[in-house]
């Protein structure tokens, strides 16, 4: 489940520290190190699983529940009315850094289109 080194399942099993605004068995949310915006949580699946591309259909409902965990967080910090953007970046040209799937929900800010 968890892999060594990787600097997510770190924090999902709570061996290094980070600011956490929600958890169930299967999903962790945590406030972003580098926030982009002045709402910017990331939201991962316990489960070790490196990036989109790898995913299978049993994944189905894990991915899911990320998605229905940060529409829930986004109530929470009251970034529903004015809006808020999330973001999957999958491999190097999307700019992904982690290589443990994470959602990115940002919000308290306009966000611009096409993404840079
Ligand atoms: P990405 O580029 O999509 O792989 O985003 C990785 C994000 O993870 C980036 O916004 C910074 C954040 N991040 C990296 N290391 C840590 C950490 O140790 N703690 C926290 N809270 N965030 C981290």
């Amino acid at each position: 489940m968890s892999k060594a080194g990787c600097i997510f399942c770190k924090i999902a099993n709570k061996e290094i520290p980070a600011k956490i605004v929600f958890e169930n068995n299967q999903i962790l949310a945590f406030e972003d190190v580098r926030p982009q915006a002045p709402t910017h949580i990331l939201i991962i699946p316990k489960q070790h699983i490196e990036k989109i591309s790898d995913l299978t259909e049993s994944d189905t409902g894990m991915i899911g529940g990320l998605i229905v965990a940060a529409k829930d967080i986004a109530n929470k910090q009251a970034v529903e009315k004015s809006g808020y953007r999330i973001v999957l970046n999958c491999n190097k040209d999307a700019g992904q850094e982690v290589f443990h799937i994470h959602l990115h929900l940002l919000g308290g800010r306009k966000f611009t289109w096409p993404p840079g």
